[in-house]
């Protein structure tokens, strides 16, 4: 894994794995000397934040993570962006030890899988670090901020389906998820699979199959799946890679565009090519960068001792007021569908 380093003052680095272990002592390099969690020797607020996404490269956490940035300087904290460039379920358990010896003050990571970083997670929070999970939840953290309910995702992706096939027609479509334990994926897969039964059982889902949040394996998984189900009549991909993989091959394969129909969740600056040349018409997302954001000032409350994540707690951001609900989780609003009227609205 190559060394990237991008020294844009003394706030911003970006680890991978390779380097992680040797380079924690340059992290330190722009932090005052800490110990773990929210003190400092000096009793100031230790808002050394470590950022960790489910895998770097993928434009969608590029997003959320620039946001999470202005957030953490915005109130004069250190970001640290950590990963790998694989969304594997334990890439980000040297990152989280890493984290712990640098004497962060918080964490906030998106999951690859609900349970296989808890034990480094724990390991954290032991030593006082403050742990929020955003996009992708895990079963041990403090908060968790959602970008839209479960329900909210999976109901306004089935809606376009219902709209496009209606509720008499039998089809038959598939749908093309990320990574195979993402937690996030998966709820939105299951909560799809029954709403289509019980709302619109017209429309089967014949097959799921995993891009990995990897372009090729992507593209890949929905060349499989049409060649496999060749009466397919549409593919739904909460997924930012899968659905652009998706979008991409129907491009290189027009005479497809008018038999299989596409929806998922994905990104406007990678998507409103492929809407303005008529290959898909929606798609859903939220404000990736408002994500980032949040998830920054849940942990500046956690650290603050405003908040301990507990359900009723209230708390205030340059966003708005937010309550934490039931089990430690924050509702960033619910999912946004965009079309060819409102696609060049948005940059990320
Ligand atoms: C990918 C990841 C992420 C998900 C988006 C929609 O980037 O799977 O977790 O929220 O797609």
């Amino acid at each position: 894994m190559t060394f990237i380093e991008r020294t844009r003052g003394r706030k911003h680095r970006v680890i991978t794995a390779a380097v992680a272990l040797a380079a924690s002592a340059l992290v330190l390099a722009g932090c005052t000397a800490t110990g773990p969690g929210g003190g400092t020797p000096s009793g100031a607020a230790n808002y050394n934040i470590v950022v960790m996404p489910k895998s770097l490269g993928n434009k969608y956490f590029a997003a959320s993570d620039a946001g999470a940035k202005s957030a953490i300087e915005g109130f004069n904290g250190t970001y640290t962006e950590a990963g790998s460039n694989e969304a594997s379920p334990t890439s980000q358990s040297p990152f989280i030890q890493t984290a712990i010896q640098n004497g962060a003050g918080a964490i906030i990571l998106a999951a690859n899988d609900p349970e296989a970083v808890c034990a480094d997670l724990k390991d954290a929070m032991a030593a006082g670090v403050k742990v929020v999970t955003f996009d992708s939840d895990t079963n041990c953290r403090d908060a968790f901020i959602n970008q839209a309910t479960v329900d909210g995702v999976a109901q306004g992706l089935v809606d376009l389906a219902v709209k496009n096939f209606g509720t008499s027609n039998a089809v038959q479509i598939a749908i093309v998820s990320g990574g195979p334990n993402a937690t996030n994926l998966n709820a939105w897969v299951d909560s799809i699979k029954a709403k289509l039964v019980a709302q619109a059982p017209n429309i089967q889902v014949v097959d799921v199959v995993y891009g990995n949040d990897v372009d090729a394996d992507a593209y890949n998984a929905v060349k499989g799946v049409i060649t496999a189900h060749p009466e397919l009549d549409g593919i739904i991909a909460p997924d930012s890679v899968s659905v652009k993989e998706a979008a991409h091959y129907l491009q290189d394969t027009p005479a497809l565009q008018d038999t299989i129909w596409l929806t998922g969740l994905g990104l406007p600056s990678e998507l409103r090519d492929y809407i303005k040349a008529g290959v898909f018409d929606q798609f859903g997302l939220w404000d990736v960068g408002a994500l980032g954001q949040l998830a920054a000032y849940t942990a500046k409350a956690l650290i603050d001792g405003e908040i301990t994540g507990a359900e009723g707690d209230t708390f205030t951001t340059p966003l708005g007021d937010y309550t934490v609900g039931k089990g430690g989780e924050i509702v960033l609003g619910p999912l946004f569908v965009f079309d060819k009227s409102n696609v060049d609205n948005f940059d990320f």
